[in-house]
C-alpha cells in the first residue's frame, strides 16, 4: 500500500521508524497474554516512555507524526494504545486550558512517563451530554470541595494525576463547567471497581468517587472554561481514535494477508482464489480510505485552524472500517479465526468500543452535520 506518510518531516520519519521497531520487538509479544489476564499495560507504558513516546503529543511530533505514531501503537497492542491516548487526553488539557505555573508542575513529569494522567469527563448519567454534569466544585477559601463521580475513567484509579470536570457555577450550562487537577493520594478521592469489559482488557476503564479539597491553583485555567477545554482535548483525542482504529485494521489485514498467502486449500493458497483477493482489495481500499480522511484533520490540527469537523469524520469512518476490516480478515481465517489462538478475535472485540467512546457515532454525525447547518 502507497505510504502516506512520506511528508511527515524527516525527525518524526525517524521517530516512527524507532518506534514500530520498539513495538514490534517488545509490546504486539505481550499483546496476548495481556488480553488473557487483563493486566494493566504498565511494561509497556514503561517502554513507549523510553522511546519518548509519553509526550508526543506535546509539540514532539507534528500532528500527521502523531497519528503515524498512535497507529504504530495500536497495530502492536490496542490495550496500550488506550491507555496512551487517555493520558494524552489529560495531558493536552494542560497543555491548552492551564496556566503555565500548573503546566510546570504537571506536564515534564507527564511527558516523560514519569506520571500517568486520567482524563475524567464521564458521569452515569453525562456520557453524551457531558454539559449536564452533576459532580460539583465549590470554593471554600483557598480550596474547592469538589464532591461527585465519575464512570468508565480509562487508568483513573492507577493515575498519579486527574484532570476532573465539574460544576462550578449551576445557573450558567456548560459556561459553569471548571476543569481541575486532582491528585493521586487526595483525601476523599476514591477510586472504585474497574469495568469488566469486552476488549482493550490492559487499558483499564474505573469508576471514581471525589469527596475532596483541591487547592485553588489546580484549577486548569479559569473557572467556567472547562467545557471548551474538554471539547477541543476530544477533537485531538477523536483523531487519535482514528489512528488507534487504522492499526488494528492495519494489523487485521497484515494478518489476513499472510494467512491468504499460506493457508492451502484443495492444493493451493488461498490468495489464489478470485474471490478471496477481492475482499482483501475492499478491505485495503477501506482502509486507505479511513488513513486519507484522518490525514486532513491532522494537516488543519497542524495549521492551527479548528479541525473538529474533519476530526469527527475521520472517527467515524475509522471506526466503522476498522469493524468491517477486522470482521473480513476472521472471517477469512475460517473457525481458526474464532479461536483464541490468533488475534483475530481480540482485534474484533478491542475495536468495538470505538464506535462509542470518545463520542459515539451517533455524536459524530451530530457534530459533522451540526456544521454543516452552522
Ligand atoms: N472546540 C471548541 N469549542 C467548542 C467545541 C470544540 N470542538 N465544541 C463545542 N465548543 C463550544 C461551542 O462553540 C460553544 O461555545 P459558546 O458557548 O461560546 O457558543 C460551546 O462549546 C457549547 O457548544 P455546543 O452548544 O455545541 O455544546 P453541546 O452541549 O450541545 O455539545 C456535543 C454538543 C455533542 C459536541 C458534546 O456534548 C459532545 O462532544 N458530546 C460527546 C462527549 C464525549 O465525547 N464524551 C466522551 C468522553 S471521553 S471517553
Amino acid at each position: 500500500m502507497t505510504d502516506l506518510f512520506h511528508m511527515l518531516p524527516d525527525e518524526d520519519r525517524a521517530f516512527c521508524d524507532m518506534l514500530s521497531r520498539i513495538c514490534a520487538d517488545k509490546i504486539a509479544p505481550l499483546a496476548a497474554e495481556t488480553d488473557e489476564t487483563s493486566a494493566f499495560v504498565h511494561r509497556q507504558l514503561a517502554t513507549l516512555a523510553a522511546a519518548g513516546m509519553m509526550g508526543a503529543n506535546l509539540h514532539v511530533l507534528s500532528a500527521q507524526g502523531l497519528l503515524r505514531a498512535v497507529e504504530i501503537v495500536a497495530g502492536a497492542c490496542a490495550s496500550t494504545a488506550s491507555a496512551l491516548t487517555a493520558h494524552y487526553l489529560a495531558t493536552d488539557s494542560l497543555l491548552l486550558g492551564a496556566d503555565p505555573a500548573l503546566q510546570d508542575r504537571f506536564l515534564p513529569a507527564a511527558s516523560e512517563g514519569r506520571s500517568l494522567g486520567a482524563f475524567a469527563l464521564t458521569e452515569r448519567n453525562a456520557g453524551s451530554d457531558p454539559a449536564d454534569m452533576r459532580t460539583k466544585a465549590s470554593r471554600e477559601g483557598a480550596f474547592y470541595r469538589l464532591k461527585g463521580a465519575k464512570c468508565f475513567i480509562s487508568n483513573g484509579g492507577l493515575a498519579d494525576f486527574l484532570v476532573v470536570f465539574a460544576v462550578t457555577n449551576p445557573e450558567a450550562g456548560h459556561r459553569g463547567i471548571s476543569a481541575f487537577v486532582v491528585e493521586k493520594g487526595t483525601p476523599g478521592f476514591l477510586p472504585g471497581r474497574v469495568e469488566k469489559t469486552m476488549g482493550l482488557k490492559g487499558g483499564h476503564v474505573w469508576e471514581l468517587e471525589f469527596d475532596c479539597l483541591i487547592p485553588v491553583e489546580n484549577r486548569v485555567g479559569a473557572e467556567g472554561t472547562g467545557f471548551k477545554t474538554a471539547m477541543q482535548v476530544l477533537d485531538r483525542g477523536r483523531l487519535e481514535v482514528a489512528a488507534m482504529c487504522i492499526g488494528i485494521a492495519g494489523a487485521a489485514l497484515g494478518a489476513a494477508t499472510d494467512w491468504a498467502k499460506t493457508r492451502i486449500i484443495g492444493g493451493e493458497p488461498l490468495a489464489n482464489r478470485q474471490g478471496i483477493r477481492w475482499q482483501m482489495a475492499d478491505m485495503a481500499t477501506d482502509l486507505q480510505a479511513a488513513r486519507l480522511l484522518a490525514l486532513e484533520p491532522a494537516r488543519q490540527r497542524q495549521t492551527g485552524m479548528r479541525f473538529s469537523q474533519a476530526a469527527s469524520m475521520a472517527k467515524l469512518y475509522a471506526s466503522e472500517m476498522v469493524a468491517r476490516v477486522t470482521d473480513a480478515a476472521l472471517q477469512l481465517h475460517g473457525g481458526y479465526g474464532f479461536t483464541r489462538d490468533m488475534p483475530l478475535e481480540r482485534f474484533a472485540r478491542d475495536c468495538r468500543i470505538m464506535r462509542i467512546y470518545e463520542g459515539s457515532s451517533e455524536i459524530q454525525r451530530t457534530i459533522i452535520a451540526g456544521h454543516l447547518l452552522q
